[in-house]
Protein backbone atom coordinates (compact mmCIF):
# COMPACT_ATOMS: atom_id res chain seq x y z
CA UNK A 1 0.00 0.00 0.00
CA UNK A 2 1.09 3.12 -0.49
CA UNK A 3 2.55 5.70 2.28
CA UNK A 4 0.18 7.69 3.35
CA UNK A 5 1.84 10.96 3.66
CA UNK A 6 -1.04 13.50 5.09
CA UNK A 7 -0.16 13.51 8.49
CA UNK A 8 3.30 14.93 7.07
CA UNK A 9 1.56 17.41 5.21
CA UNK A 10 -0.79 18.51 7.38
CA UNK A 11 2.04 18.87 10.22
CA UNK A 12 3.90 20.95 7.48
CA UNK A 13 1.07 22.90 7.23
CA UNK A 14 0.40 22.45 3.41
CA UNK A 15 -3.14 23.73 3.02
CA UNK A 16 -4.51 19.40 1.95
CA UNK A 17 -7.54 19.92 0.02
CA UNK A 18 -4.94 22.59 -2.34
CA UNK A 19 -2.46 20.38 -2.37
CA UNK A 20 -4.84 17.50 -3.61
CA UNK A 21 -5.61 19.72 -6.38
CA UNK A 22 -2.37 20.60 -7.44
CA UNK A 23 -0.91 16.77 -7.32
CA UNK A 24 -4.18 16.08 -9.21
CA UNK A 25 -3.04 18.50 -11.99
CA UNK A 26 0.85 17.00 -11.58
CA UNK A 27 0.41 13.34 -12.18
CA UNK A 28 -1.96 13.02 -15.01
CA UNK A 29 0.72 16.16 -16.90
CA UNK A 30 3.79 13.78 -16.06
CA UNK A 31 2.23 10.58 -17.44
CA UNK A 32 1.19 12.79 -20.35
CA UNK A 33 4.63 14.53 -21.05
CA UNK A 34 6.93 11.95 -20.42
CA UNK A 35 5.49 8.61 -20.22
CA UNK A 36 4.25 8.58 -24.00
CA UNK A 37 8.05 8.92 -25.20
CA UNK A 38 9.48 5.99 -27.05
CA UNK A 39 12.88 4.32 -26.22
CA UNK A 40 13.69 5.94 -23.65
CA UNK A 41 16.71 5.27 -21.69
CA UNK A 42 15.76 2.36 -18.84
CA UNK A 43 17.84 4.73 -15.65
CA UNK A 44 14.89 7.60 -16.49
CA UNK A 45 12.70 5.27 -14.04
CA UNK A 46 14.41 6.54 -11.30
CA UNK A 47 13.79 10.35 -12.00
CA UNK A 48 10.20 8.98 -12.84
CA UNK A 49 10.52 7.41 -8.72
CA UNK A 50 12.20 10.68 -7.96
CA UNK A 51 9.04 12.65 -9.43
CA UNK A 52 6.19 10.48 -8.26
CA UNK A 53 8.10 11.14 -4.86
CA UNK A 54 8.62 14.21 -4.72
CA UNK A 55 6.30 15.86 -2.38
CA UNK A 56 6.18 12.27 -0.52
CA UNK A 57 9.66 10.36 0.28
CA UNK A 58 11.92 13.27 -0.16
CA UNK A 59 10.06 15.72 1.99
CA UNK A 60 10.12 12.76 4.54
CA UNK A 61 13.70 12.38 4.50
CA UNK A 62 13.85 16.35 4.96
CA UNK A 63 11.88 16.21 7.85
CA UNK A 64 13.72 13.56 9.28
CA UNK A 65 16.91 15.09 8.44
CA UNK A 66 15.52 17.98 10.30
CA UNK A 67 14.73 15.95 13.00
CA UNK A 68 18.57 15.11 13.49
CA UNK A 69 19.39 18.42 13.63
CA UNK A 70 20.07 19.43 9.73
CA UNK A 71 18.73 22.62 8.62
CA UNK A 72 17.17 22.83 5.10
CA UNK A 73 18.01 25.96 3.34
CA UNK A 74 15.31 27.25 0.24
CA UNK A 75 16.55 28.68 -2.49
CA UNK A 76 15.20 30.45 -5.86
CA UNK A 77 18.58 30.91 -7.40
CA UNK A 78 21.51 29.02 -8.74
CA UNK A 79 23.81 31.97 -7.61
CA UNK A 80 22.65 30.12 -3.54
CA UNK A 81 26.44 28.82 -2.99
CA UNK A 82 25.48 24.65 -2.06
CA UNK A 83 29.17 24.06 -1.14
CA UNK A 84 29.56 26.37 2.02
CA UNK A 85 25.40 25.07 2.93
CA UNK A 86 26.61 21.89 2.61
CA UNK A 87 30.09 22.20 4.34
CA UNK A 88 27.70 23.74 7.31
CA UNK A 89 25.62 19.94 6.98
CA UNK A 90 22.91 21.89 5.91
CA UNK A 91 20.55 20.53 2.81
CA UNK A 92 19.56 22.61 -0.29
CA UNK A 93 16.70 22.78 -2.13
CA UNK A 94 15.08 24.53 -5.29
CA UNK A 95 12.29 26.49 -4.58
CA UNK A 96 11.62 27.79 -8.09
CA UNK A 97 7.76 27.42 -9.01
CA UNK A 98 7.47 26.25 -12.64
CA UNK A 99 3.28 26.48 -12.88
CA UNK A 100 0.63 28.87 -11.90
CA UNK A 101 -1.11 28.26 -8.82
CA UNK A 102 -2.95 31.09 -6.83
CA UNK A 103 -2.43 33.67 -9.24
CA UNK A 104 -5.60 35.87 -8.60
CA UNK A 105 -4.41 36.00 -5.00
CA UNK A 106 -0.75 36.43 -6.14
CA UNK A 107 -2.10 39.56 -8.21
CA UNK A 108 -3.13 40.68 -4.91
CA UNK A 109 0.40 41.69 -4.02
CA UNK A 110 2.27 42.09 -7.19
CA UNK A 111 1.68 43.95 -10.00
CA UNK A 112 -0.21 41.81 -13.38
CA UNK A 113 2.93 42.60 -15.35
CA UNK A 114 4.95 40.36 -13.43
CA UNK A 115 7.24 37.38 -14.98
CA UNK A 116 5.55 33.97 -14.03
CA UNK A 117 8.53 32.61 -11.86
CA UNK A 118 7.61 34.68 -9.42
CA UNK A 119 4.10 35.10 -9.27
CA UNK A 120 4.15 31.49 -9.44
CA UNK A 121 6.66 31.43 -6.35
CA UNK A 122 4.49 33.81 -4.96
CA UNK A 123 1.30 31.81 -5.66
CA UNK A 124 2.59 28.80 -4.13
CA UNK A 125 3.47 30.36 -1.15
CA UNK A 126 0.12 31.74 -0.25
CA UNK A 127 -2.03 28.60 -1.23
CA UNK A 128 0.46 26.57 1.00
CA UNK A 129 0.94 23.51 -1.48
CA UNK A 130 4.78 23.43 -1.50
CA UNK A 131 6.45 21.31 0.95
CA UNK A 132 9.50 22.92 0.02
CA UNK A 133 9.00 25.91 1.13
CA UNK A 134 7.13 24.68 4.08
CA UNK A 135 9.99 22.55 5.04
CA UNK A 136 12.74 25.28 4.77
CA UNK A 137 14.32 26.36 8.00
CA UNK A 138 15.01 29.33 5.57
CA UNK A 139 15.05 30.77 2.20
CA UNK A 140 17.13 32.85 0.57
CA UNK A 141 16.29 35.65 -1.71
CA UNK A 142 18.80 37.02 -4.25
CA UNK A 143 18.55 40.68 -5.28
CA UNK A 144 19.70 39.79 -8.85
CA UNK A 145 16.43 41.01 -11.30
CA UNK A 146 14.08 43.84 -10.19
CA UNK A 147 11.24 41.48 -10.06
CA UNK A 148 12.34 39.18 -7.40
CA UNK A 149 14.27 42.02 -5.48
CA UNK A 150 11.60 44.04 -4.43
CA UNK A 151 8.94 41.08 -4.14
CA UNK A 152 11.11 39.69 -1.90
CA UNK A 153 10.27 43.42 0.56
CA UNK A 154 6.42 41.56 0.21
CA UNK A 155 7.81 37.43 0.25
CA UNK A 156 9.09 38.14 3.60
CA UNK A 157 6.09 38.43 5.48
CA UNK A 158 4.52 34.92 3.42
CA UNK A 159 7.86 32.31 4.90
CA UNK A 160 8.75 31.86 8.36
CA UNK A 161 12.24 33.13 7.39
CA UNK A 162 13.91 34.79 4.59
CA UNK A 163 17.61 35.86 4.39
CA UNK A 164 17.99 38.11 1.29
CA UNK A 165 21.55 38.10 -0.10
CA UNK A 166 22.73 41.08 -2.36
CA UNK A 167 24.55 40.09 -5.71
CA UNK A 168 26.49 42.37 -7.73
CA UNK A 169 25.13 43.50 -11.43
CA UNK A 170 28.84 43.55 -12.92
CA UNK A 171 31.74 41.41 -13.25
CA UNK A 172 34.04 43.92 -11.86
CA UNK A 173 36.67 43.82 -9.04
CA UNK A 174 34.02 45.91 -7.24
CA UNK A 175 31.66 43.03 -8.26
CA UNK A 176 34.06 40.50 -7.15
CA UNK A 177 34.30 42.04 -3.87
CA UNK A 178 30.64 42.22 -2.96
CA UNK A 179 30.50 38.94 -3.81
CA UNK A 180 33.10 37.73 -1.97
CA UNK A 181 31.52 39.62 1.33
CA UNK A 182 28.02 38.69 0.46
CA UNK A 183 29.24 34.87 0.77
CA UNK A 184 31.14 35.45 3.95
CA UNK A 185 28.40 37.07 5.18
CA UNK A 186 26.43 34.29 4.10
CA UNK A 187 28.43 31.86 5.64
CA UNK A 188 28.12 33.07 8.85
CA UNK A 189 24.63 33.67 9.24
CA UNK A 190 24.26 29.58 8.31
CA UNK A 191 26.91 29.46 11.27
CA UNK A 192 24.57 30.85 13.69
CA UNK A 193 21.63 28.92 11.91
CA UNK A 194 23.25 25.76 12.02
CA UNK A 195 25.27 26.21 15.58
CA UNK A 196 28.16 24.79 13.56
CA UNK A 197 31.49 26.04 12.89
CA UNK A 198 33.02 26.45 9.03
CA UNK A 199 36.07 24.89 8.49
CA UNK A 200 38.20 24.10 5.40
CA UNK A 201 38.04 20.49 5.81
CA UNK A 202 33.99 21.00 5.56
CA UNK A 203 34.53 23.31 2.40
CA UNK A 204 36.46 20.65 0.78
CA UNK A 205 33.89 18.35 1.29
CA UNK A 206 31.12 20.07 0.18
CA UNK A 207 33.00 21.43 -3.19
CA UNK A 208 34.00 17.74 -3.93
CA UNK A 209 30.00 17.11 -3.84
CA UNK A 210 28.75 19.43 -6.05
CA UNK A 211 31.80 19.47 -7.95
CA UNK A 212 30.58 15.67 -8.80
CA UNK A 213 27.02 16.51 -9.03
CA UNK A 214 28.32 19.04 -11.70
CA UNK A 215 30.80 16.77 -12.98
CA UNK A 216 28.52 14.43 -14.16
CA UNK A 217 26.34 16.84 -15.81
CA UNK A 218 29.24 17.43 -17.90
CA UNK A 219 29.27 13.95 -18.84
CA UNK A 220 25.76 14.04 -19.55
CA UNK A 221 26.10 16.94 -21.67
CA UNK A 222 28.20 15.67 -23.73
CA UNK A 223 26.60 12.66 -24.57
CA UNK A 224 23.74 14.78 -26.01
CA UNK A 225 26.05 15.77 -28.35
CA UNK A 226 25.62 12.26 -30.02
CA UNK A 227 23.74 11.82 -33.58
CA UNK A 228 21.21 10.09 -33.50
CA UNK A 229 20.29 11.83 -29.99
CA UNK A 230 20.68 9.88 -27.23
CA UNK A 231 18.26 11.08 -25.00
CA UNK A 232 15.37 13.42 -25.22
CA UNK A 233 15.04 16.90 -24.11
CA UNK A 234 12.55 16.65 -22.02
CA UNK A 235 14.42 13.86 -19.95
CA UNK A 236 17.34 16.46 -20.22
CA UNK A 237 15.51 18.81 -19.02
CA UNK A 238 14.18 16.63 -16.20
CA UNK A 239 17.31 15.53 -14.96
CA UNK A 240 18.44 18.97 -14.78
CA UNK A 241 15.19 19.96 -12.59
CA UNK A 242 15.80 17.28 -10.04
CA UNK A 243 19.21 18.30 -9.56
CA UNK A 244 17.64 20.98 -7.39
CA UNK A 245 16.07 18.40 -5.03
CA UNK A 246 17.50 15.18 -4.65
CA UNK A 247 20.36 14.08 -2.43
CA UNK A 248 23.61 15.23 -3.80
CA UNK A 249 25.57 11.69 -3.57
CA UNK A 250 22.41 9.65 -5.05
CA UNK A 251 21.67 11.54 -7.56
CA UNK A 252 25.24 11.92 -8.91
CA UNK A 253 25.28 7.87 -8.68
CA UNK A 254 21.70 8.47 -10.78
CA UNK A 255 22.83 10.38 -13.03
CA UNK A 256 26.01 8.26 -13.57
CA UNK A 257 24.10 4.98 -14.60
CA UNK A 258 22.44 6.62 -17.19
CA UNK A 259 25.86 8.28 -19.07
CA UNK A 260 26.89 4.47 -18.81
CA UNK A 261 23.35 3.83 -20.63
CA UNK A 262 23.84 6.19 -23.05
CA UNK A 263 27.53 5.53 -23.89
CA UNK A 264 26.24 1.98 -24.67
CA UNK A 265 23.01 3.46 -26.88
CA UNK A 266 25.85 5.90 -28.99
CA UNK A 267 28.07 3.00 -29.49
CA UNK A 268 25.54 0.72 -31.07
CA UNK A 269 23.90 4.21 -32.93
CA UNK A 270 20.54 3.87 -31.23
CA UNK A 271 18.96 7.34 -30.50
CA UNK A 272 15.46 8.30 -29.04
CA UNK A 273 14.71 10.30 -32.65
CA UNK A 274 16.14 9.33 -35.98
CA UNK A 275 19.60 9.96 -37.18
CA UNK A 276 18.88 13.78 -38.96
CA UNK A 277 16.11 15.22 -37.02
CA UNK A 278 16.87 18.82 -36.32
CA UNK A 279 18.26 19.62 -33.32
CA UNK A 280 17.52 22.77 -31.17
CA UNK A 281 19.15 23.77 -28.25
CA UNK A 282 17.24 25.77 -25.75
CA UNK A 283 18.09 29.33 -24.21
CA UNK A 284 16.64 31.32 -21.77
CA UNK A 285 14.64 31.92 -18.48
CA UNK A 286 14.74 28.77 -16.26
CA UNK A 287 12.23 26.22 -16.74
CA UNK A 288 11.39 25.04 -13.11
CA UNK A 289 9.35 21.84 -12.42
CA UNK A 290 6.68 21.46 -13.88
CA UNK A 291 7.11 23.69 -16.60
CA UNK A 292 7.54 21.54 -20.06
CA UNK A 293 5.45 23.46 -22.05
CA UNK A 294 8.01 24.24 -24.29
CA UNK A 295 10.28 21.38 -24.82
CA UNK A 296 7.04 19.54 -24.97
CA UNK A 297 5.79 20.93 -28.36
CA UNK A 298 9.56 21.06 -29.65
CA UNK A 299 9.59 17.08 -29.41
CA UNK A 300 6.51 16.35 -30.72
CA UNK A 301 7.13 18.96 -34.00
CA UNK A 302 9.58 16.54 -34.44
CA UNK A 303 12.57 18.19 -33.45
CA UNK A 304 15.42 17.15 -30.55
CA UNK A 305 16.14 19.46 -28.04
CA UNK A 306 20.42 18.62 -27.65
CA UNK A 307 20.89 21.18 -24.49
CA UNK A 308 19.92 23.80 -22.14
CA UNK A 309 21.23 27.33 -21.74
CA UNK A 310 19.51 27.94 -18.66
CA UNK A 311 20.15 27.99 -15.06
CA UNK A 312 18.08 24.64 -15.06
CA UNK A 313 20.91 23.31 -17.33
CA UNK A 314 24.13 24.25 -18.35
CA UNK A 315 24.20 27.75 -17.49
CA UNK A 316 23.61 26.42 -13.55
CA UNK A 317 26.18 23.50 -13.78
CA UNK A 318 29.06 24.84 -15.74
CA UNK A 319 32.69 25.42 -14.47
CA UNK A 320 33.50 23.52 -11.39
CA UNK A 321 34.93 25.11 -8.04
CA UNK A 322 38.67 24.81 -7.57
CA UNK A 323 40.03 22.68 -4.80
CA UNK A 324 42.19 25.80 -4.48
CA UNK A 325 44.36 25.87 -1.30
CA UNK A 326 44.31 24.75 2.60
CA UNK A 327 42.67 28.05 4.30
CA UNK A 328 38.96 28.72 4.32
CA UNK A 329 39.81 32.03 2.31
CA UNK A 330 41.88 30.77 -0.35
CA UNK A 331 38.16 27.99 -0.72
CA UNK A 332 35.93 30.93 -0.07
CA UNK A 333 37.96 33.06 -2.79
CA UNK A 334 37.45 30.06 -5.38
CA UNK A 335 33.25 29.75 -4.61
CA UNK A 336 33.20 33.06 -5.78
CA UNK A 337 35.28 33.00 -8.48
CA UNK A 338 33.32 29.38 -9.67
CA UNK A 339 30.09 31.74 -9.40
CA UNK A 340 31.02 34.45 -10.96
CA UNK A 341 31.16 32.65 -14.14
CA UNK A 342 27.16 32.23 -14.08
CA UNK A 343 26.21 34.56 -16.96
CA UNK A 344 23.52 35.62 -15.83
CA UNK A 345 21.36 38.25 -17.89
CA UNK A 346 21.05 40.41 -14.56
CA UNK A 347 24.67 41.23 -15.35
CA UNK A 348 25.85 44.01 -17.84
CA UNK A 349 27.66 43.70 -20.32
CA UNK A 350 26.73 39.94 -20.39
CA UNK A 351 29.06 39.09 -23.37
CA UNK A 352 29.97 35.62 -22.31
CA UNK A 353 26.14 34.52 -22.33
CA UNK A 354 26.42 34.73 -26.03
CA UNK A 355 29.64 32.88 -26.17
CA UNK A 356 28.47 30.28 -24.12
CA UNK A 357 25.26 29.91 -26.22
CA UNK A 358 27.36 29.75 -29.39
CA UNK A 359 30.13 27.01 -27.80
CA UNK A 360 27.30 25.24 -26.47
CA UNK A 361 25.62 25.36 -29.97
CA UNK A 362 28.63 23.75 -31.67
CA UNK A 363 29.53 21.24 -29.13
CA UNK A 364 25.86 20.09 -28.97
CA UNK A 365 25.92 20.47 -32.85
CA UNK A 366 22.78 22.31 -32.93
CA UNK A 367 20.80 22.82 -36.03
CA UNK A 368 18.99 25.92 -34.33
CA UNK A 369 18.45 27.77 -31.36
CA UNK A 370 15.21 28.67 -29.53
CA UNK A 371 15.73 31.57 -27.42
CA UNK A 372 12.90 31.21 -24.12
CA UNK A 373 11.78 34.10 -22.72
CA UNK A 374 9.02 34.28 -19.87
CA UNK A 375 6.54 37.43 -20.54
CA UNK A 376 7.95 40.43 -18.50
CA UNK A 377 11.45 39.35 -17.63
CA UNK A 378 12.98 42.15 -18.66
CA UNK A 379 16.83 40.90 -18.36
CA UNK A 380 16.55 37.77 -20.53
CA UNK A 381 13.83 39.35 -23.09
CA UNK A 382 16.49 41.98 -23.56
CA UNK A 383 18.96 40.14 -24.42
CA UNK A 384 16.83 38.24 -26.79
CA UNK A 385 17.18 40.62 -29.89
CA UNK A 386 21.12 40.27 -29.33
CA UNK A 387 21.24 36.36 -29.19
CA UNK A 388 19.79 36.33 -32.21
CA UNK A 389 21.49 39.19 -34.19
CA UNK A 390 24.59 37.18 -32.98
CA UNK A 391 23.56 33.58 -33.94
CA UNK A 392 21.65 34.17 -36.95
CA UNK A 393 24.92 35.95 -38.10
CA UNK A 394 26.57 32.66 -37.18
CA UNK A 395 24.69 30.90 -39.71
CA UNK A 396 22.31 29.57 -36.39
CA UNK A 397 18.55 29.94 -36.98
CA UNK A 398 16.76 31.51 -34.02
CA UNK A 399 13.16 31.29 -32.92
CA UNK A 400 12.76 33.81 -30.49
CA UNK A 401 9.58 31.99 -28.23
CA UNK A 402 7.73 35.20 -24.97
CA UNK A 403 5.33 32.91 -23.00
CA UNK A 404 4.12 32.16 -19.87
CA UNK A 405 2.80 29.04 -18.12
CA UNK A 406 -0.95 29.18 -19.52
CA UNK A 407 -1.87 27.20 -21.93
CA UNK A 408 -3.79 29.69 -23.83
CA UNK A 409 -0.80 30.39 -26.76
CA UNK A 410 -0.12 26.59 -26.70
CA UNK A 411 -1.46 26.40 -30.65
CA UNK A 412 0.28 29.70 -31.90
CA UNK A 413 3.64 28.28 -30.11
CA UNK A 414 3.23 25.05 -31.83
CA UNK A 415 2.45 26.77 -35.25
CA UNK A 416 6.02 29.30 -35.09
CA UNK A 417 7.57 25.93 -33.86
CA UNK A 418 6.80 23.66 -36.65
CA UNK A 419 7.39 25.97 -38.80
CA UNK A 420 11.14 26.52 -37.66
CA UNK A 421 11.32 23.04 -37.71
CA UNK A 422 10.60 22.76 -41.18
CA UNK A 423 13.40 25.78 -41.77
CA UNK A 424 15.66 23.63 -40.48
CA UNK A 425 15.03 20.31 -42.11
CA UNK A 426 15.28 22.93 -45.11
S1 LIG B 1 21.14 33.24 -11.98
S2 LIG B 1 18.49 33.37 -14.36
S3 LIG B 1 18.17 31.59 -11.30
S4 LIG B 1 18.28 35.18 -11.32
S5 LIG B 1 12.45 34.98 -15.16
S6 LIG B 1 12.74 36.04 -11.80
S7 LIG B 1 15.33 36.90 -14.20
S8 LIG B 1 12.11 38.41 -14.32
S9 LIG B 1 15.20 33.56 -12.76
FE1 LIG B 1 17.42 33.44 -12.41
FE2 LIG B 1 19.39 33.33 -10.63
FE3 LIG B 1 19.69 34.64 -12.94
FE4 LIG B 1 19.57 32.03 -12.91
FE5 LIG B 1 13.70 37.76 -12.88
FE6 LIG B 1 13.45 36.97 -15.39
FE7 LIG B 1 11.57 36.36 -13.65
FE8 LIG B 1 14.00 35.26 -13.48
Amino acid sequence: MATDYRPMWKELGLDLEAHDALLGVLGPLYQQTFMSQPDRPEGMKYFDFVMSEVHGLRIQELVEAKKAGRKVVGAFCTFVPEEIVLALDGILVGLCAGAEFATAEAEKLLPRNMCALIKGAFGFALARVCPYLLASDVIVGENTCDGKKKSYEIFKDLVARLYTMDLPQTKSAEGRALLRAEFSRFASFLEKLTGKKLTAAALKKGIAAVNAKRAVMHRLAKLRAADPAPISGLDGLLVNQVYFYDDPARFTASVAKICDELEARIERKAGVAPLGTPRILVSGCPMAVPNWKLPAIVERAGAVIVGEESCVGERGTQALTADSGPTKDQLLDAIVERYLKIDCAIFTPNESRLEHILSMARSLRADGVIHYGLQFCSPYQIEAGPVEKRLEKEGLPTLRIDTDYGQEDVGQIRTRVEAFVERLRG
